[in-house]
């Protein structure tokens, strides 16, 4: 198998960064010229990397275009002069390849063969089963387009994510801020499972999910350094982010897990076809709110997906020291169980849809224990490495990171090009730096709103012990 690191091709990235930065000033070199060296630099990129599929005999004239995860043609990768902005640029790159390739005529230059399959099947970890005959498939099947957009909405999650840690340590972010990268698998799984129309709710390490249920990224870092343009208006935090079915962000360990229940019990009230994930991590695991909720659940039959996110740890805790059993899956005792590879994407997808459908044939309850892991520690207030060494979490970002062994899979089965993948990244990159850009420069909400939405439907009212706000008008 071909392992591809994160941060692979660097020349290829700064190759693409210089291609959007415009040399107005430099003059324009002859045009027929800088396309032959821009096609020699092409190809000799193409032919250096491991991934990349060569067919051989394709002239520059037949080189098919990259399609861009949405499908449309990348404007960067025209034949146009136009796109060629950064041409006085690659020049010296361009004649360093062509001192140092080999003359051959056009006709047997090797180029990327960019053609890919539409679908491609892959067999999957069985996942261990607690009171069920059968548990969720052992082969799944993957759309290119699907697996594009996993790969993209992963990817954005994790940088957010680091963008978030850079904004906490500049301290622009500030109070409570837990981050969710290397979990990412868990909620774009889920997300991929269910219908926008069913129910979430987690605890308080909520971006990625905030993220999957639609909220975009400016929203969600908007939100962390409180501003007004944040998803709760900029007073919530991290902690307390909403979204259309999506309940939080609870900060109360546990305390989201009945209150799941509840949304469960509404969409079984109503007759709907919905259901509610109810996450919770594996420390919240040991609370007796939880047992409670299951009795409930399982007593009234109520359309819950309980998701333990078992990440090893509880603050500080492995769950070897926290709990007696540690096979999350089967503490339902009564509710039928299943223990999931939570670290690879298309797991988690089929056992969520396993999941959704036992809920939906009208079962009762289903628990489903994913097993994964966070890089950062427990907030940013952990370094995450007192409990646990660097090694062990080096070695899970080696050998387990979700979105290299998506990656991994995408291109080795030839649903997707490295340097396609490539192309999201810096589509991700731009994105999260916009977003971060709008996060620290749009305005705190007004202080005479402090009093504001606090109930949903009733109109700002004083509340005791802060309504000194009231008398106070914003300046900003
Ligand atoms: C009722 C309650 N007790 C204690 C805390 C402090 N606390 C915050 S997070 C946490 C650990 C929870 O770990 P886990 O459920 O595994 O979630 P993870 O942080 O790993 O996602 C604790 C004890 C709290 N917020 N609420
Ligand atoms: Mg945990």
């Amino acid at each position: 198998m071909t392992v591809i690191l994160d941060e692979e091709l660097p020349d290829q990235q700064e190759y693409t960064a210089s291609c959007q930065r415009e040399t107005p000033t430099t003059p324009k070199p002859r045009q027929d010229l800088l396309l032959a060296c821009q096609d020699r630099a092409h190809t000799a990129m193409a032919c250096a990397r491991p991934c990349s599929p060569v067919t051989p005999n394709e002239s520059r004239a037949t080189v098919p275009s990259v399609q861009s995860a949405t499908g449309q043609r990348s404007p960067r990768r025209r034949r146009s002069l136009s796109g060629y902005r950064c041409l006085p640029k690659m020049l010296p790159v361009a004649s360093r390849v062509l001192r140092s390739a080999s003359p051959k005529p056009p006709a047997r230059v090797l180029l990327a063969a960019r053609t890919f399959v539409s679908e491609a099947s892959f067999d999957i970890k069985k996942c261990a089963l607690h009171r069920l005959e059968e548990g969720p498939p052992v082969q799944a099947v993957l759309t290119r387009d699907e697996g594009l957009k996993y790969y993209k909405n992963m990817q954005t999650v994790r940088r957010m994510e680091l963008k978030a840690d850079q904004l906490y340590k500049q301290k622009i972010i500030r109070g409570f801020c837990h981050l969710y990268d290397g979990q990412e698998a868990c909620c774009v799984g889920i997300e991929a499972a269910i219908n926008p129309s069913d129910h979430v709710i987690t605890a308080y390490r909520a971006h990625g999910f905030t993220y999957g249920r639609g909220l975009s990224v400016r929203e969600i870092l908007a939100e962390l350094t409180g501003r007004k343009g944040g998803c709760a208006k900029g007073k919530g935090g991290s902690m307390h982010m909403y979204a259309k079915n999506f309940y939080g962000g609870n900060g109360i360990v546990g305390a989201q897990v009945p209150l799941g229940a509840g949304v469960a019990l509404a969409c079984k009230y109503s007759g709907k076809d919905e259901v509610c994930f109810t996450l919770y991590g594996d420390g919240a695991a040991n609370q007796g709110q939880v047992f409670e909720t299951y009795n409930m659940a399982a007593l009234w039959k109520l359309p819950c997906i309980f998701v333990c996110e078992n990440n090893r740890y509880g603050m500080g805790t492995s769950v070897e020291r926290a709990a007696a059993s540690t096979d999350y899956y089967k503490r339902g005792d009564y509710i039928p169980g299943i223990r999931v590879d939570g670290m690879d994407i298309l797991c988690v997808r089929e056992a969520a849809k396993f999941a959704a459908a036992h809920c939906r044939s009208g079962k009762g309850p289903i628990l489903m224990e994913l097993q994964t892991y966070r890089y950062h520690g427990h907030s940013m207030s952990d370094p995450g490495i007192s409990y646990r060494s660097r090694q062990e979490v080096q070695e899970v970002r080696s050998k387990s990171d979700p979105i290299m062994l998506h990656k991994e899979r995408m291109v080795n089965s030839k649903l997707a090009s490295v340097e396609e993948l490539k192309e999201i990244d810096i589509e991700v990159r731009k994105e999260v730096e916009d977003a971060a850009q709008f996060a620290t420069s749009d305005p705190e909400p007004p202080l005479e709103e402090l009093g504001c939405h606090i109930y949903s439907k009733h109109p700002p009212f004083d509340v005791r012990g802060v309504n000194q706000w009231i008398k106070y008008k914003s300046v900003s």
